[in-house]
This record gives structure tokens, C-alpha cells and sequence, in this order.
């Protein structure tokens, strides 16, 4: 294989937010998540705090501005809480920075390696669309908890009460938002030696009812997926020009998780008091639905009472649930997904998920 740019998976999903006490609260107690780890003012973090919060293989690192007029402060007073950084977890630090320097990208911290009593980390960060950045990361000499400058955190609630603890095992796939899709594609074809994936939304599609486009690039593994949307003129005004308006510029739109038992989660995370979108109930009457799924692991009677969407394509089926934006503006949502061999992105519930966006928009007013 001669893979320009391999990287070994997700290293963690940093999000820039006006309290990130608050919000390591939330994680841990709606999303099922475990601190681990911590930096702050007492362990020498002059101006910022970071929560860093994990469940199974997936890592959110949560940073919080403690002084006026840091570029944290400056981010968050612009585009609200979001997500600064999709890291990547690569093998060769070194050679990926320089090929993705060649490739035309932006450096934005030079390879350096940074060290404690646990072991070495090596560290770059490129720019991607927006400000989001892509730090690129080599822990494979590293025994320490997250990175240097950390220190072990104990959990802020009980793990939940489900099999393994745990709500969900991985990220799945993280969405930009972006003004120019083709052009982020062809960045992560140039720098990252990523390729599209099978599933995109074209011109058809957008003007029907999804006024968006939208186009999938993967790592060589398919490990890591990076859906990108841009606006496209339909029937009502964009999802993706909402987001655009709101956040002040592209940015990460929605970040997937891998879970197991979509069913438990849902239901301990509406416990918890997480919002997700509502499909019509018609949805699942539809005689046509449930002969295009055929037979799937829940009986379809227990994915409408929780509103889960189903999609089948020739390699299996999915089920997925979006919840409505987690943050004050209209912009940062999550989604749930439960993969049985399907790796698509919900191409067949791409009509009904869109009405419920829609609906949402309708009522909150921001169109
Ligand atoms: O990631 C995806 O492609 C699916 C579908 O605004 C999707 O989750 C696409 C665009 C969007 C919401 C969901
Ligand atoms: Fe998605």
C-alpha cells in the first residue's frame, strides 16, 4: 500500500466552549462520558482550563477561556461553543505535515515532540476549513493519560448503568459546513490522500428537499469519515446558510457516535434530558419503509416510539437518531449510529431527516 497519508484513526474532538466546567457536567452526566483528565491555572494552564472526557475509543478534549482576550475568549465570543480541532492520530507526524505542506495546506505548528515522565508525544497542527484545525498526533511513545501538561481526573458521575458502562464506543463521522464543497474535497484528496465515498447528496436531491450538497471523504481504512455540506438553493432557505450565519463562517457541523445498542442510549440520554429530532410518526407506517428494511435487530414498533431512522443499502443497515443542536446557537447537533454492515450515511432517511431540520428551523424563527 502506498498510503501518502496514513493515519491510524481519531484522536480526539476538541470543542472551544464559554464553560467548560459546566460542559465536562453535561457530557459526563447526558452523554455517559468519563473525565480523565484535566489542566487549568493549578497545573500551570495560565489562561485556559481543559476537560478531557472519553467513552470506549472516542475523546472530547472540552477548553475553556479563564481570561478576557485569549484566542479561546476570541473564539468563542465569535462563533459560540464549537469545535476547534478534529484531531488525528497518525503514524509519522513528521512525513504527514510535510506532505500535507507540499500538498498546498496551511501549517499552523511546526512538528515538535513534547514530553513528561510518561514518554514523548510528537505534534503538528495543519489548518482545515474555517478555523477548525487538524492537529496531527503521534502517541505511540506516549504512557501518560492524554498529553503532557494533564493530570488525572476522577469522574464526575457514576458511569451509567448500562452493558459496558459506556453510551457509545467511537466517533463515527464529523460534518463540516463549509461555502465551497469541491474545494474541501479536493483538499483532503490532496493533503490527507483521502477518497469520496460511495453516498452523496448532488443537485438532484437539493433542490427536492434537502437544500444542501454534500460529499464523503475517508482515510484509505474508512476509519476516518468527513462528510462536507455546503448550501445549495432549494424550496426554503438552507439548513447549511443557517449554520453558516450562526457560527460566523464554516465549521464542524454534527459529529456521529458509534454505539452498540441505540435503543439504551436514546433512551438514557432523553432520561438525561437530550433533545432529538422528531420524525413523524408516518414514517414508520409507511408500507413501503418496512419492506425496503426488511428485518432488523429492533422491532420496528420500538424505533418509533424513540423516533430512531432506519436505512438499508447493499452491504447492510443502519439505524441513527440526530439530537437538535447542543449549544445555544443553531449550529453544533450530534448523531447516534448503529452500523449492521451499512456504511452509508442514511441516504434513504435523507427526506424525512431534512423535514424534521425544517420543522426546527420553522419554529425556533431563524430563517
Ligand atoms: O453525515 C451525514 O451525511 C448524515 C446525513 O445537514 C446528514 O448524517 C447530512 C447533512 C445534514 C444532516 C445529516
Ligand atoms: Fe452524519
Amino acid at each position: 500500500m502506498n498510503d501518502v497519508f496514513p493515519v491510524h484513526g481519531m484522536d480526539a474532538v476538541v470543542f472551544a466552549v464559554g464553560n467548560a466546567k459546566q460542559a465536562a457536567h453535561y457530557y459526563s452526566t447526558a452523554f455517559g462520558m468519563r473525565l480523565v483528565a484535566y489542566r487549568g491555572p493549578e497545573t500551570g494552564s495560565r489562561d485556559e482550563v481543559a476537560y478531557v472526557l472519553v467513552s470506549g475509543s472516542a475523546r472530547f478534549e472540552l477548553r475553556g477561556a479563564v481570561r478576557a482576550g485569549t484566542p479561546l475568549a476570541r473564539h468563542v465570543a465569535e462563533h459560540g461553543d464549537g469545535v476547534v480541532d478534529l484531531a488525528l492520530d497518525v503514524p509519522d507526524v513528521e512525513a504527514a505535515y510535510r506532505h500535507a505542506l507540499e500538498s498546498g495546506a496551511r501549517g499552523l505548528e511546526e512538528p515538535h515532540v513534547v514530553e513528561d515522565d510518561h514518554g514523548k508525544v510528537v505534534v503538528a497542527a495543519i489548518a482545515a476549513y474555517g478555523e477548525t484545525r487538524h492537529t496531527l498526533i503521534d502517541r505511540a511513545n506516549y504512557a501518560g493519560l492524554y498529553l503532557p501538561g494533564y493530570v488525572a481526573a476522577e469522574p464526575i458521575v457514576a458511569p451509567p448503568a448500562v452493558k459496558n458502562g459506556r453510551l457509545f464506543q467511537a466517533i463515527d463521522h464529523c460534518v463540516g459546513n463549509v461555502e465551497r464543497m469541491e474545494e474541501w474535497v479536493e483538499f483532503y484528496e490532496k493533503v490527507m490522500g483521502f477518497t469520496k465515498m460511495a453516498e452523496f447528496i448532488g443537485d438532484d436531491i437539493a433542490t427536492e428537499y434537502s437544500a444542501l450538497m454534500s460529499k464523503v471523504v475517508a482515510d484509505g481504512t474508512r476509519k476516518v469519515k468527513f462528510p462536507l455540506n455546503e448550501p445549495a438553493e432549494g424550496k426554503k432557505k438552507s439548513q447549511i446558510e443557517e449554520f453558516l450565519e450562526f457560527y460566523g463562517g464554516p465549521g464542524v457541523q454534527h459529529i456521529a457516535l458509534a454505539t452498540n445498542d441505540i435503543v439504551t442510549t436514546v433512551d438514557a440520554m432523553r432520561e438525561a434530558g437530550v433533545e432529538f429530532l422528531e420524525t413523524p410518526g408516518s414514517y414508520y407506517d409507511d408500507p413501503e419503509l418496512r419492506s425496503r428494511i426488511g428485518e432488523v435487530r429492533v422491532p420496528v414498533e420500538e424505533l418509533k416510539k424513540r423516533r430512531i431512522l432506519v436505512d438499508r443499502d447493499e452491504d447492510g443497515y443502519l439505524l441513527q437518531i440526530f439530537t437538535k443542536p447542543v449549544v445555544d446557537r443553531p449550529t453544533v447537533f450530534f448523531e447516534l449510529i448503529e452500523r449492521h454492515g451499512s456504511l452509508g450515511f442514511g441516504k434513504g432517511n435523507f427526506k424525512a431527516l431534512f423535514e424534521a431540520i425544517e420543522r426546527e428551523q420553522e419554529r425556533r424563527g431563524t430563517l
